[in-house]
């Protein structure tokens, strides 16, 4: 028999790694999505479609797909837009995730099935960091409505596994990053911009805190961790990090230096881009997932920047030559 996994957001980046991790094996994979219009569709899946902030039919997808694991990677994930929308995103990233924890739980009792439950908790949480690196133990202090959700799903996970005895972990994940990463975030708006800049399709790129420092891993690499949790004989929570900080500077030094090129000549700093309240620095350890899981990340800082780079820059290339031919 197959295992069957069902995955939230499954269209987005981890979604579609995810996928393929678990399709490769040989798992039964289905997901949920609100809708079709964009993100990664891989056609040996099948979507469900339910809205994480309405809820009304998760009971009856996971009725019907009787999954042995859940992974919640569904979420309004964008920082600075949840300073925009934060009911929306308390709405979606976090009482969204007690809309699934519940449906799981009500198909447990009715059935008498096991469900194992991953969520998707997030190194935004700990926002004006205590200590670094930042362990499972450090203390939370968020700095935006998203990071306020996340923290509400975190506590709400790990009630759920002490109320009702269920196999929930959190995953708390530092950036993790890709070729199929949203446009919006920094690194892949920087890789994106700087091969079209390359190419003499851009000329400047505008952004806003350049001295934020992040702990960037390979989204490839993080799916994995996802997995290794939920096979595990305990439910527990754990830190996936690439165990380094870099500032965005650092990021684009990375980038458009394999370009050849000097950032300091294209990038121009843009209030626009700042937000109401930062988090200045995060560096994850992730030293529990190493001695428990047997986890750690294979892409380092500097060959990530070149697999975003050295993928946008096809994509330019290809912008180009239709460009070059009158095509929009
Ligand atoms: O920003 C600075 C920005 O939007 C990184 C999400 O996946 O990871 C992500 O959250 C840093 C921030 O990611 C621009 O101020 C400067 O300090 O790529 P980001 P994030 O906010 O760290 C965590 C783990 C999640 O859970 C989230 O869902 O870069 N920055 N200039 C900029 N950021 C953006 N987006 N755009 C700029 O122009």
């Amino acid at each position: 028999m197959k295992r069957v996994a069902l995955i939230t957001g499954i269209t987005g980046q981890d979604g579609s790694y995810l996928t393929e991790f678990l399709l490769e094996k040989d798992y039964e994979v289905h997901g949920i999505s609100p809708c079709t219009s964009h993100g990664f569709f891989n056609h040996d899946s099948t979507i469900h479609f339910a809205d994480l902030a309405d809820g009304t039919n998760l009971r009856e997808i996971v009725d019907s797909v009787k999954p042995d694991e859940v992974y919640h990677l569904g979420a309004q994930s964008h920082v600075k837009l949840s300073f925009e929308l934060p009911v929306r995103t308390a709405d979606v990233t976090g009482v969204g995730t007690t809309r699934i924890l519940n449906a799981i739980h009500e198909h447990q009792q009715h059935t008498g099935r096991q469900v194992r439950f991953y969520q998707a908790s997030s190194s935004e949480m700990y926002g004006k960091i205590v200590e670094s690196p930042q362990t499972e133990t450090t203390p939370f202090h968020p700095r935006s409505p998203y990071a306020c959700a996340k923290v509400y799903a975190y506590w709400q996970t790990i009630n759920y596994r002490e109320a009702y005895g269920m196999f929930a972990c959190n995953g708390i994940l530092f950036n993790h990053e890709s070729p199929r990463r949203g446009q919006a975030f920094v690194t892949r708006k920087i890789t994106q911009a700087a091969a079209r800049i390359k190419l003499g399709l851009q000329k400047e790129l505008r952004l806003g805190n350049l001295d934020a420092k992040r702990d960037w891993g390979f989204a490839g690499d993080y799916v994995e961790a996802m997995w290794l949790m939920l096979q595990h004989s305990e439910p527990d929570d754990y830190v996936i990090a690439s165990g380094e900080t870099h500032s965005v500077r650092e990021f684009l030094d990375e980038v458009f230096g394999h370009l050849d090129l000097d950032w300091q000549d294209y990038v121009v700093v843009d209030p626009e881009f700042f937000r109401p309240s930062e988090v200045d620095h995060l560096h994850g350890d992730f030293g529990k997932a190493r001695r428990v899981l047997g986890w750690e990340p294979k892409v380092s800082f500097r060959e990530l920047a070149q697999i975003m780079t050295d993928h946008d820059l096809v994509a330019a290339k290809k912008e180009k030559v239709l460009a070059d031919h009158g095509v929009e």
